[in-house]
């Protein structure tokens, strides 16, 4: 990829500071810098993947283990009565940060429809 780092990129190679919670050779779980819910995490790849609409047949692994790392993080963090998970894609779906996460959201009653 070429262009400057997004904001993601730089916590991976620790050139910013992030409450890192998890990481393992294929991801990175930081909590969110403006928190929606009491327990707002991102779940990111090291891989450098602009957003979910860039993921490839040969990504399917690598997409598994993010979502089962979200599940496990859940657990870990004891939101026995439910969370959230949302990946925001492009302009219209609301992502700001172009660099694939996955929010995992809880320790709130959460709302439906989101805005
Ligand atoms: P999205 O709107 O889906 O692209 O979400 C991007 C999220 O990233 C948003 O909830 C705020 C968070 N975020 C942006 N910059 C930083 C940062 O520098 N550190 C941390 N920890 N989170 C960030």
């Amino acid at each position: 990829m070429s262009g400057e780092k997004t904001i993601f990129k730089k916590i991976i190679d620790r050139e910013i500071p992030a409450n890192i919670i998890y990481e393992d050779e294929l991801c990175l779980a930081f909590n969110d810098v403006n928190p929606q819910a009491p327990v707002h995490v991102l779940v990111i790849p090291k891989q450098e993947i602009p957003s979910l609409a860039h993921l490839k047949d040969s990504d399917q692994e690598l997409v598994g283990h993010l979502l089962l790392t979200v599940g496990k993080l859940a657990k870990t963090l004891g939101l026995d009565s439910g969370y959230r998970t949302i990946v925001n894609t492009g302009k219209e779906g609301g992502q700001t940060v172009d660099h694939l996460h996955l929010h995992l959201l809880g320790g709130r009653s959460l709302q439906w429809p989101p805005g």
